[in-house]
């Protein structure tokens, strides 16, 4: 029953208008494919070649091999780092498309783009190696392109972001493990080939070429895609703005942009402002244009322009069921076939714009920065025209919208913190130090209804700054947490535990704070750096009182992005395993020892209590080891039941 987990009241309130209507929603379709393929969950259905699809018995009484003789720690380990290597693509892929819009603009064949950010364009450069002195922009972002593009296939080298930035530890430790990774093609390429028949079969072999394709992800493909976007669309700064179905608008043409990359959505919110159009939106009957987000493309508008979050992964058909919008805008990553069914009730405009996702029967606007604004112009022109078709009878736009503040990057997060102390890292470590903040935890991902549709993030959340976590979130999981006011410092007033509060109050910042999209949990990566540099909490990634959760995680981006973390030193906690479960050997070595060999390890924990309270031992188990002071104030930290 999936949807009893459902919390959100906008959600609820829309899936309850449409009951009766034929229409389905995730929540149903999910709900007719239980129970799941018991081979599929625990990993053990080998389907590489055509002597299968083979698959192992997990009572032990059927087969215990495939065809080949494959068991299952090697058809588990197999199909983990096929989809580590999918999931660092995506991002990575994000990335490399940056790395021509960056390309046309210094060859000046984009149009509607600036540098935003030209400060940080130089910062980057010099440390790519270019010479910026006595430059146009112009000019050092063609050259700052093209470097970046190289660093996608580099064959033997190691990529500038990761030897430049990296703690010395964590870099010995890869070096010495051959998990050092060279251009994200080429690790891509090698796990492909490392899991392809007959290749690979020894499940900690296959467990290196997942981390170190993970690591050419976070510290290379996801880092580059992040600070290209500031760059490109301005580092972000603090910025309030609401999420919710209710940003909606009853008199106003909406249109959302939902996906990953911000190349198109950019201009998009640009062309909503153009004097034409709004012109026509008004001789349309419509007050205005409201330009809202969904997924990552929210997160990465919201961040940087604050512009509104229509919601989360699970909410991209739950507007369309408002009847409220009139084009739904979807580039790549995270796009629901369901949409297209959901659309064809209403009358909503699909419209996809890359070549790379397209969906069947489904129109396609087809993005190129050399006509950036018209394309955007064009799309708002089709949903302006569509207004007259929404039948205002049956709309309805739930009210909830919550505040929040986005915004926090590796560079500002304690910024604010300057006006007592200085702006460093000081500050931070030192109330992790003397006790008031008893570490800092990621609280990231997606939303998914095989757990609780958003809410295990919230109850999670809750749980550790109620414990004096120093919270900080990405993708769904921050927009989830959003809806439900955690990330105003109202909140931390309410629900953090003292030492927390006291340190939140002083700077007036939220108790979890929202840094940005999932490819920005690079910056979790940084934080964690600098957090060693600043000194005092430990000396490499891997001693610092911090921990990782993507609980209710769905994407393969997903594990890339815990196994970065992990192979970084980091303790990740998911929901549920990593259709791995079928292998005793693999399970134990991702969850305890590999631990002893890069310091990081997994943890699997559906329940958001206990997951808290597992993640808080961690950090307890970190601040022992350093001889951290006690925690400063008497804690609500009970052992979960
Ligand atoms: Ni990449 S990956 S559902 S949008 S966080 Fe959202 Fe973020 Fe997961 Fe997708
Ligand atoms: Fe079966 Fe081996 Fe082929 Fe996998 S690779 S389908 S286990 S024969």
């Amino acid at each position: 029953m999936s949807r009893k987990k459902l919390k959100d009241e906008a959600s609820i309130k829309v899936l309850d208008s449409i009951k009766g209507q034929g229409i389905e929603t995730i929540w149903d379709r999910y709900e007719k494919q239980e129970p799941h393929c018991g081979f599929g969950l625990l990993g053990i259905c080998c389907r590489m070649c055509n002597m299968g699809p083979c698959r192992i018995d997990p009572f032990g009484t059927g087969p215990q091999k495939g065809a080949c003789g494959a068991t299952a720690d090697t058809i588990a380990a197999r199909d983990m780092a096929r989809s580590t290597a999918a999931g660092s693509a995506s991002h990575s892929d994000h990335a490399r498309d940056l790395a021509h819009t960056f390309i046309a603009i210094g060859k000046g064949t984009a149009q509607g783009y600036s540098i935003r950010d030209p400060n940080k364009l130089r910062v980057i450069a010099r440390e790519y190696g270019i010479s910026v002195e006595n430059k146009k922009d112009k000019e050092i972002t063609l050259e700052l392109g093209e470097k970046a593009l190289k660093e996608f296939g580099k064959q033997d080298d190691e990529q500038l972001t990761l030897s430049k930035r990296a703690p010395k530890k964590q870099q010995e430790i890869w070096k010495s493990l051959n998990i050092y990774p060279r251009g994200i093609d080429r690790e891509v390429v090698e796990t492909l080939a490392r899991t392809h028949e007959g290749m690979d079969q020894d499940y900690k072999n296959l467990v290196q070429t997942t981390m170190r394709t993970a690591l050419a992800d976070g510290w290379g493909g996801s880092m580059v895609a992040t600070e290209l976007s500031d760059i490109l669309f301005g580092s972000p700064q603090p910025i309030r703005a609401r999420a919710n179905l209710g940003v909606l608008k009853e008199d106003e043409v909406n249109i959302i942009i939902h996906g990953h990359e911000p190349t198109l959505s950019d201009v998009i919110v640009t062309a909503s402002q153009d004097k034409e159009l709004l012109e026509l939106a008004k001789s349309k009957g419509a007050k205005g244009i409201t330009v809202a987000g969904i997924c990552c493309t929210a997160n990465e508008m919201l961040m940087r322009r604050g512009i509104p979050v229509a919601g989360t992964f699970l909410q991209q058909e739950l507007a369309i069921m408002t009847g409220a919008v009139e084009a739904i805008v979807v580039d790549i990553q995270c796009i629901m076939p369901g949409i297209v069914q959901a659309a064809s009730h209403f009358h909503t405009k699909v419209i996809t714009t890359s070549s790379k996702a397209s969906l069947p029967g489904v129109g396609c606007i087809e993005f190129h920065e050399d006509k950036a604004l018209d394309t955007a112009k064009r799309i708002i022109r089709l949903a302006v025209e569509n207004y007259p078709n929404r039948k205002q009878d049956i709309v309805n736009i739930p009210k909830e919208s919550m505040e929040l503040i986005a915004g926090f990057t590796a560079e500002n997060i304690f910024y604010n913190l300057g006006g007592k102390f200085r702006a460093s890292y000081r500050p931070l470590n030192e109330n992790i130090a003397n006790g008031r903040i008893r570490g800092v935890a990621g609280v990231v991902g997606c939303d998914n209804p095989r757990m609780g549709s958003g809410s295990y993030h919230i109850e999670l959340v809750k749980e550790l700054i109620k414990n004096d976590v120093l919270v900080v979130q990405t993708g769904c999981a921050a927009l989830t947490c959003a809806k439900e006011g955690l990330l105003t410092p109202e909140a931390a007033i309410e629900m953090s535990g003292d030492g927390l509060k006291e340190v939140c109050k002083t700077v007036g910042i939220p108790p979890a704070l929202h840094v940005g999209s999932c490819v920005d949990n690079s910056r979790i990566l940084i934080a964690c750096t600098e957090m060693v540099k600043e000194g005092g909490i430990g000396n490499s990634l891997d001693e610092l009182p911090v921990a990782g959760a993507a609980i209710e995680w769905m994407s393969e981006k997903a594990m890339a992005i815990g196994w970065y973390f992990v192979a970084s030193g980091a303790f990740v906690l998911f929901g549920t395993p990593m259709r791995v479960a079928g292998s005793q050997a693999v399970f134990d070595y991702i969850t305890k020892e590999i631990e002893n060999i890069v310091g990081g390890k997994w943890a699997f924990e559906e329940d958001p209590i206990k997951a808290a309270h597992i993640m808080i031992d961690h950090i307890d188990k970190k601040r022992k080891a350093l001889k951290l002071a006690p925690m400063l104030y008497k804690q609500p930290y009970k052992v979960a039941v």
